[in-house]
């Protein structure tokens, strides 16, 4: 049996069920809403000593780090196969999902609650609940240091130390995924596979966040791939549908309002 722990704000979660979906995989779902805090619970620090989202429990066996359950997946399952056979098509897929988990997800956390999340805490929490939900983080959580990192931008958004330049990470980001696509028509050659699934929900968070501005005129390879990974027939039901209307109306609205700020930052 396969039981997925995930949130529907969670990009390392959405690439994981888009994984297991693509995979035409069985599984029950456990929703664990970390804008709420149920990650803190002792329960779920017994599979995810990090108290992050995702973890896979497979058969009683419980695998954690997004990346590691999607390569486990591909190992321990038969049907489509994610990860490409060409050993340059690999390493390819190596580099953008080693560089997604050390310096894209740490600066997608940082866009996310800079933009969007810090007030969605502020505005469904008393002050006192946000207090407990920002004492409850683990240090080594989403990045070592993000319990403190996570309170700072909470308290000062695009002002907090670093932000600035985790936005101008993501911004290189996204225009390295340009000029990959320019080269081939999936990341890592010319069949969709894992690079693709794991790059997916950081794309869609910009997109989510009312920012598809930052691509749709100056990054033309990155356009053409993001409309062709929206047609893929599981995109929808994987991804966008797990995320609550409230939370993607929120998403949206703060996101759009945060704009001018990231804006102001990558066109400097
Ligand atoms: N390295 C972990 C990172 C997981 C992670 O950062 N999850 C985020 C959501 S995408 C989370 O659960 N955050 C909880 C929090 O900020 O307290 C993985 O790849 O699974």
């Amino acid at each position: 049996m396969l039981e997925l722990y995930h949130h529907g704000s969670s990009v390392c979660a959405a690439k994981v069920r888009w994984a297991m979906v693509l995979k035409e995989l069985d599984f029950e779902t456990h929703y664990i809403d970390i804008l709420k805090g149920e990650q803190f619970t002792p329960e779920y620090a017994k599979i995810n000593p990090k108290s992050v989202v995702p973890s896979l429990v497979h058969d009683g066996n419980i695998i954690n780090e997004s990346t590691v359950i999607m390569e486990y997946l591909d190992l321990a399952f038969p049907g489509k196969n994610l990860t490409p056979d060409n050993p340059l098509e690999y390493v390819k897929t190596r580099y953008w999902t080693k560089a997604l988990d050390e310096l894209l997800h740490p600066a997608c956390g940082t866009l996310t609650f800079a933009s969007s999340h810090r007030h969605i805490v502020k505005k469904n929490m008393s002050e006192e609940a946000l207090a407990e939900f920002l004492a409850s983080t683990p240090d080594h959580s989403v990045t070592v240091g993000w319990a403190d990192y996570k309170k700072q931008i909470v308290k000062y958004g695009f002002e907090a130390p670093g932000v600035a330049d985790k936005v101008r990470l993501y911004d290189k980001y996204l225009k390295q995924m340009n000029e990959d696509l320019q080269q081939h028509k999936w990341l890592a050659g010319e069949a969709f596979g894992l690079a693709d699934v794991s790059l997916t929900p950081y794309v869609n968070r910009v997109a989510m966040l009312g920012m598809s501005a930052w691509w749709e005129d100056s990054l033309p390879y990155l356009a053409d791939w993001w409309v062709r990974i929206q047609a893929e027939p599981t995109f929808k039901s994987a991804i966008l549908d797990w995320c609550p209307q409230d939370l993607t109306d929120d998403l949206l609205t703060f996101g759009s309002q945060s704009w001018p700020e990231v804006k102001k930052i990558i066109s400097a």
